[in-house]
């Protein structure tokens, strides 16, 4: 049976909210992130900000220069939190098969609705309707037989946008873009693919899998599948997380021991910052290392009692990437740090031990100026890089 997937992103979140609740704001250069003499980078740029050529990840120096008459706001992320739940209350009225991909997007399966709630494309109208409605901001939507084609379709309507891409035509709606402009493609597969005279999605397509396979690894075999419109992942409704994990391209291969270690600490901070907040403890953690050449692997461990420490976190990943570096020795592209095996069970005995209890309220002082000021705004000497 042909699927209906919608795919639901908010149009330049951050600022839309600003100027939802500043009317003030609206058709204006506005820029979230913090001050343009700050070190911060651009979280969101309104749509009048991107035609002067700013966007995020952007240094707010360079923003400023492009776009010098732009609003800068430092950015309120218990508001964007609170304007995320309630964008999320207004899909879960349509279907429970809800899969959020973020604070403003998520993946809605609404296969078979269609003799109860009309023409899909109309119940589409009318989700964005109720969002404008209700919350003052305008959304984007994709509509597909599979994620990644409803994704891809909701990115190029934007902003405001709602696109159909009918069963069947999904090769074709996909074949003239950009490789880039396909999701899980980045600055460096690009690049990559260029060097072998790739740069659409159809010629992505047309590549052989076993080509991509020995080029890429299986990654490069599922984006051979994503190029030709084929994506059978089922939406997955939203459910306790199962695990927690961070990971990062580096900007350049890298076999360096002492690097790898501080952009481990710092994933490992973010991954503890977020088992504390949803009040959860880990029993086993994960290393992810993706070579230069795509093979990828994964080492886990799993810890004598359940932590949310940020130091035993990053203490067992340091350990597993002392082995992998043992192991083989080929520069390294990406590396990521998972925890799994989640219960909020009691807190641990081990707690009352002098050091452990300090260092579980440092963790937690930090993410409470973390999340007053955002994340770079305090560094716990044990790390000094950012991704
Ligand atoms: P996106 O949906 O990627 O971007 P957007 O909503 O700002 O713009 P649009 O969808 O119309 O293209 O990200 C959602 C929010 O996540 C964004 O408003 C701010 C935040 N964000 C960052 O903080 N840093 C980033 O680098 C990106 C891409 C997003
Ligand atoms: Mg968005």
């Amino acid at each position: 049976m042909t699927r209906q997937i919608l795919h639901v992103d908010l149009d330049a979140f951050f600022v839309s909210v600003e100027q939802a609740r500043n009317p003030a704001l609206r058709g204006k250069p506005v820029i979230v992130g913090g001050r343009p003499g700050g070190r911060g980078v651009v979280a969101c740029a309104s749509y009048e900000a991107r035609k002067f050529g700013v966007h995020a990840a952007m240094p707010l120096g360079a923003a400023h220069r492009r776009c010098p008459g732009a609003i800068f706001l430092p950015g309120d992320f218990h508001t964007y939190r609170e304007y995320s739940s309630r964008f999320m209350e207004i899909l879960a009225d349509f279907t429970p098969d809800i899969e959020p991909g973020g604070l403003d997007e998520a993946y809605l399966d609404l296969t078979g609705f269609e003799p109860l709630y009309g023409p899909v494309r109309e119940t589409a109208l009318r989700i964005k309707s109720r969002i404008r409605n209700e919350l003052g901001i305008t959304a984007s939507i994709g509509i597909a037989s599979c994620k990644i084609v409803a994704k891809v379709a909701s990115d190029r309507s934007k902003p405001n946008g709602l696109l159909e891409v009918p069963p069947g035509t999904e090769r074709g709606f996909l074949a003239p873009l950009s490789v880039r402009d396909l999701p899980g493609v980045g600055q460096r597969t690009e690049k990559e693919l260029k060097r072998i005279g790739v740069v659409t999605i159809g010629q992505l397509a047309a590549l052989p899998p076993a080509f991509l396979r020995q080029k890429f690894g299986s990654y490069g075999e599922m984006l051979g599948r994503y190029a030709a419109g084929m994506d059978d992942r089922p939406v997955q409704a939203y459910g306790p997380a199962k695990s927690i994990g961070r990971e990062v391209t580096l900007d350049e291969d890298t076999l360096d021991e002492g690097s790898l270690r501080a952009i481990l600490r710092r994933l490992a901070e973010k991954v503890g910052a977020e088992l504390r907040h949803e009040g959860n403890q880990a029993r086993t953690v994960t290393l992810k290392v993706r070579y230069a050449d795509f093979e990828t692997i994964t080492r886990s461990r799993t810890l004598p009692a359940a932590s949310d420490g940020d130091q035993e976190i990053y203490d067992t990943g340091a350990v597993l990437l002392e082995k992998t570096l043992k192991g083989r020795r080929y520069p390294i592209r990406l590396i990521g740090i998972r925890v799994s095996n989640l219960g909020s069970l009691a807190r641990q005995l081990s707690l009352w031990d002098d050091r452990a209890r300090r260092t579980a309220y440092l963790d937690r002082a930090i993410d409470e100026i973390r999340r007053k000021y955002g994340f770079d705004a305090i560094g716990t000497g044990r790390n000094h890089t950012r991704e």
